[in-house]
């Protein structure tokens, strides 16, 4: 049994069981002329978490553990992309437009691209979603049950939104989740902080937390 300095408590896992989720760390997210700069967001708070996203994941990489990175992107001709989530608001530009990076939140396109820091490598598993939750309308589950994955590492963007939707789904799904929380962002310092509290309350009602340094001290020698 391997140990994980987090809180409310410690987490425990068994060797092989444990794997990384990287969400949605795309140019999308980071850069100006992308969708979250649609939303009005300031994105720069995005690319500070880049070097110990990087770590993390060459820390990973390193004890043979699986990475699976995900990418919230539709298909070109949208079938993929309810019509509620494309019209809400008044963005700058809809997902389908074409920005500076080409087609916002299109497969394919240069801004749904993972910042190139932190690209897969080609046995990587990567997961692209139609949704906030990588579970919705993905194979996701069925990868990590395939691998037998018991226990999740989260990092990316943005806290509240896409991490934590999805952190909820898998813990409804048996898995044991942890948040990395020096390698996740919100464009809301304020949200970042709230989604670590609730995620954390309650005896870990949806998950632990921890740093990048602990989690890395935990996965050595797995
Ligand atoms: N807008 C926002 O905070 N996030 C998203 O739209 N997607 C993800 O979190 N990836």
């Amino acid at each position: 049994m391997h140990n994980i300095k987090a809180l409310p408590f410690d987490f425990k896992f068994d060797g092989q069981t444990i794997a990384l989720i990287v969400i949605d760390m795309q140019r999308d997210f980071a850069e100006p002329g992308g969708f979250g700069a649609s939303l009005g967001n300031d994105v720069s708070r995005i690319g500070t978490i880049v070097p110990t996203v990087k770590k993390l994941i060459e820390g990973f990489r390193q004890a043979q553990l699986s990475v699976i990175h995900t990418m919230e992107c539709h298909l070109p001709d949208l079938s993929d992309c309810p019509p509620a989530k494309r019209n809400r608001g008044s963005p700058t530009l809809r997902i389908g437009d074409v920005g500076p990076m080409g087609r916002v939140l299109i497969a394919g396109e240069p801004g749904t691209a993972i910042i190139s820091e932190l690209a897969p490598l080609p046995n990587e598993v990567v997961i692209k979603k139609p949704g906030k939750g990588a579970f919705y309308a993905t194979r996701l589950d069925d990868e990590l049950k395939l691998h037998g994955i018991t226990h999740l590492v989260f990092a990316g963007v943005t806290t509240e939104v896409c991490v934590q939707t999805t952190m909820r789904e898998a813990n409804d799904r048996g898995y044991d989740c942890l948040l990395a929380e020096d390698a996740t962002e919100s464009y809301f310092a304020e949200f970042k902080t709230a989604a670590i509290d609730m995620i954390r309350a309650q005896s870990a009602i949806v998950g632990w937390t921890a740093t990048t340094d602990e989690i890395l001290k935990g996965i050595n020698n797995v």
